[in-house]
Formats: C-alpha cells, sequence, structure tokens
C-alpha cells in the first residue's frame, strides 16, 4: 500500500480525502495556493507545499508545480478529487510518467469519455441504452434535418467536447435547426476549442438519475446503486439522494445488471458514474464522469462503504474483494450542498466565518473545510459544506435533514441554508414528484 499520497485539490474534498488517507495509515500531502494558507485541508496534512497564486490556472491546475511537489515529498499517488485536473487525461498520462500512480481511471477511459461522441458510441456497443440521435458527429445541414426528421422534433443540438450542460440546443422544428446548428458550432469552437456536434431527441422533463460504478484491475466491477441527481438550478446540483425515489425494484436491477456487464467488458477501473436520463420508465445514457462525485457520501450511507478508500485500493492493485450480490442497500440518504451564496439572487458571498455550529446527532454527517475564525475566499467553487443525513426511510430523512437545517449555524457570510429549508417544505419535493427543470420553475413560485 501506499505511504504518502498528494491530495491535489481544495476543501471540503481535499479534506475528505485525506480522511480516508489516515484511516488507512497514509500520510498526505496537500497543495494550496496563497489563498488556501489557512485552509483546513492545509492545516491537517501531514506536509504541506504551496504551489502558486490564487488564480487555478497557475496553482491547482499547474501540472509542473504540482508534479514537483510530489516529487519533493516523495508521494508515490495523486488523488485528484474532483474538478481541476480529476478529468484531464494528459494530466493522468504525465503522472504515470513520472512513475506516480494517478488514483483514477486510465488516461485512455478518461480521454474516451470526455469525447461525448465517442464515450455515447462506445456505451451502445456494450449494451447500455443511449438517447436516440445521430450515431456520430453531424457535419452538415442536410444530414441534421435527415437525423433530426427520423427521430422527430424537438431535438437538442450538443457539443461532443461539451457536457455538463455547456453549448446545447433545441431546434423544435425544421425551421429552426439550422440556427441551432450553426449557433451551437460557434460556441462549441469558441468554448470548447472543438466545434464537433452531435444531435439527440430531446426529452422534455426528464429525471437524472446516476449510477456509482467501481471496477478493479482484474476485471471485475461492481454498482453501488443510483442517485436521484434532478434538482438542480444552472447545471448546478443541489440536493441529491440515494436511491431514487421512483424506480422499482424491476427496472433497478435490469439497468445495474446491464452497467456491471458493461464496465466489466470495458475493464473500467475505479470509481466512475454513468449518467441517465430517466423518462417515462426508460434509462438513457448522457455521459460518463471518471472521477469522484461531490454527491459520492448518500452512496456511502446506504451502502457502508468507503468510496475513496475503494479508489485508493484499486489504484494500489487489490481486488475489490466482494461481489455484486454482496453490496447492500440500508435506507435512504440525502444530501444538501450548502453554498456561500445569497440564497435569493445566488451572488458569491466570501468572507469571515464568524460562528460556526454544525449539526450532529444520528444520522447526519457534515463534510467540510470550515471554521470559525475561517475567510471563504473569493477565488473558487462557493460549496462551502454538504450536510448528509441518512435514514431508514426518505421520510425519516426529511425529518432529519428539518432540524440538522434548523441547527446549523454559519455566522458572518450568507449561505444557501434557508433555500434547503423552503425545497424539503415543498408538497412536490416531498412526493418526490419532480424532474430536471422542476426545482427552477418551483424557486419563481416560492419568490
Ligand atoms: C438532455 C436533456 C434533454 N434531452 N439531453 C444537461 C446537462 C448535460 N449533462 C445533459 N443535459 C441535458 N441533456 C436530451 N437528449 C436535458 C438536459 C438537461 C439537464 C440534464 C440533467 C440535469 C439537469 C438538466 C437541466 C437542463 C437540461
Amino acid at each position: 500500500m501506499f505511504e504518502k499520497i498528494l491530495i491535489a485539490s481544495r476543501g471540503e474534498i481535499a479534506l475528505r480525502i485525506h480522511r480516508a488517507c489516515h484511516e488507512m495509515g497514509i500520510e498526505t500531502v496537500a497543495v494550496h495556493s496563497t489563498a488556501d494558507s489557512e485552509a483546513m485541508h492545509v492545516r491537517l496534512a501531514d506536509e504541506a507545499v504551496c504551489i502558486g497564486p490564487p488564480n487555478p490556472a497557475e496553482s491547482y491546475l499547474n501540472m509542473p508545480a504540482i508534479l514537483s511537489a510530489a516529487e519533493i515529498t516523495g508521494a508515490e499517488a495523486i488523488h485528484p478529487g474532483y474538478g481541476f485536473l480529476s478529468e484531464n487525461a494528459r494530466f493522468a498520462d504525465i503522472v504515470a510518467e513520472h512513475g506516480i500512480t494517478f488514483i483514477g481511471p486510465s488516461a485512455a477511459h478518461i480521454r474516451l469519455m470526455g469525447d461525448k461522441i465517442a464515450a455515447k458510441a462506445e456505451m451502445r456497443r456494450l449494451g447500455i441504452p443511449v438517447v436516440p440521435g445521430s450515431d456520430g458527429p453531424v457535419t452538415n445541414d442536410a444530414d441534421a434535418r435527415r437525423i433530426a426528421d427520423d427521430i422527430g422534433y424537438p431535438v437538442l443540438v450538443k457539443a461532443s467536447a461539451g457536457g455538463g450542460g455547456r453549448g446545447m440546443k433545441v431546434a423544435t422544428s425544421a425551421a429552426n435547426l439550422s440556427a441551432a446548428l450553426s449557433t451551437a458550432r460557434a460556441e462549441a469552437a469558441a468554448s470548447f476549442g472543438n466545434d464537433e456536434l452531435y444531435i439527440e431527441k430531446y426529452l422534455a422533463k426528464p429525471r437524472h438519475i446516476e449510477l456509482q460504478v467501481l471496477g478493479d484491475s482484474h476485471g471485475d466491477a461492481v454498482h453501488l446503486g443510483e442517485r436521484e441527481c434532478s434538482l438542480q438550478r444552472r447545471h448546478q446540483k443541489v440536493l441529491e439522494e440515494a436511491r431514487s425515489p421512483v424506480l422499482g425494484a424491476a427496472e433497478r436491477k435490469q439497468i445495474g445488471d446491464i452497467v456491471v456487464r458493461a464496465m466489466a467488458e470495458f475493464g473500467y477501473l475505479g470509481a466512475g458514474t454513468i449518467e441517465f436520463l430517466y423518462e417515462d420508465g426508460a434509462f438513457f445514457f448522457i455521459e460518463m464522469n471518471t472521477r469522484l462525485q461531490v454527491e459520492h457520501p448518500v452512496t456511502e450511507a446506504i451502502t457502508g462503504l468507503d468510496i475513496v478508500r475503494e479508489q485508493i485500493r484499486i489504484a494500489d492493485g487489490q481486488p475489490l474483494g466482494y461481489a455484486q450480490k454482496d453490496v447492500t442497500f440500508n435506507g435512504h440518504a440525502i444530501e444538501c450542498r450548502i453554498n456561500a451564496e445569497d440564497p435569493k439572487t445566488f451572488a458569491p458571498s466570501p468572507g469571515r466565518v464568524t460562528d460556526y455550529h454544525p449539526p450532529g446527532g444520528l444520522g447526519v454527517r457534515v463534510d467540510s473545510g470550515l471554521y470559525a475564525g475561517y475567510r471563504v475566499p473569493p477565488h473558487y467553487d462557493s460549496l462551502i459544506a454538504k450536510l448528509i443525513v441518512h435514514g431508514t426511510s426518505r421520510d425519516e430523512c426529511l425529518m432529519r435533514l428539518r432540524r440538522s437545517l434548523e441547527e446549523f449555524v454559519i455566522g458572518g457570510i450568507e449561505t444557501t441554508i434557508p433555500l434547503h429549508q423552503r425545497l424539503i417544505a415543498d408538497p412536490e419535493f416531498i412526493a418526490g414528484d419532480f424532474h430536471v427543470h422542476w426545482l427552477e420553475q418551483a424557486m419563481t413560485n416560492w419568490g
């Protein structure tokens, strides 16, 4: 097993990775920007190396600085967390070239899944259901017209280098298809330096349901069930739960079996997430994330597995050591993402945290690097804490969330705690009756 791991990330996830390492008897190296010298992930790490100024391009994305930090400290592996370099295939390649283990899948698999057209083609080949659409890039209006006529309007034009909702355009009829294509192509060229596009049938009110998978270097794979991630605002998840309130046992088993077979054949290494749109009882693959995700704790709560420990064990070459039948699901879990933002306008609210009192008690987990006196820097993502509750049922989780949000004190800055309090009081949310556009619509009704 590794004796020392460098954590190439910041904030709550750097802390999360540090905790898994220390439970395993592994020393940690934190890297940080000058804006994060006082951060909890830096304070707790066994060693810390400052790698640059606040601007992420010069610090958390600075490959030479991170590799130098690994070499100077003798770290044998690098965990990239999420964001930053976590899905950068070139970084995974360069880490390996330096004789250091990248804690994640192969660079080839990261590269393949970053190309949304190639990812879809591969998943289709592996037997995973995909959204009907072009089976490759769309290069001209005439081809687009034929494909759209074939699958039926509305259609969605997406960028092959996109993902996460960037650069998508809906065409409701042949009359606005070519405009959608040219707008999407120009935006894709400008945003990604790659203007390749593809077309899909537009699903009007889908849910976002994703499956957590693990694959080892011995050819075995398991899934850890699904997460319901439909509650989003501007393509940012707000609240996630495991499992989805709408799936039945038979369809759950069907999609799980398909995904596990596919991942074993694919030879996927480490933790990954297969994202689906779910509408009218059917799953449609959209993208695969080749990293640890923000919402992984809800899966940990219901399976009892430490996903970061599993990532480290797998990267060390160890077998999973359990089969699908050994993965059991216990109760329900919900995560609220708490951001340093105005809960009404969503304007960022960095600054000094004057008071900090996280909730506790049965079934409550808080992943956060906050402490009283900490200054939330203005340079990074506004996620400052994740509140995760676990209970025997969804109703029990809602009860527990209500009292935990009430107990949570974060003074000195604005946070999205009031948004969560409003959300969990909404009758449609309570009934599990929502889709990916529901939250933005509901918020306009709340006023
Ligand atoms: C779609 C879709 C409807 N139909 N694809 C947005 C993020 C990206 N990962 C995929 N997205 C969507 N793809 C088809 N064919 C609707 C969305 C979408 C969405 C998906 C998941 C979660 C939130 C969303 C919000 C708006 C649109």
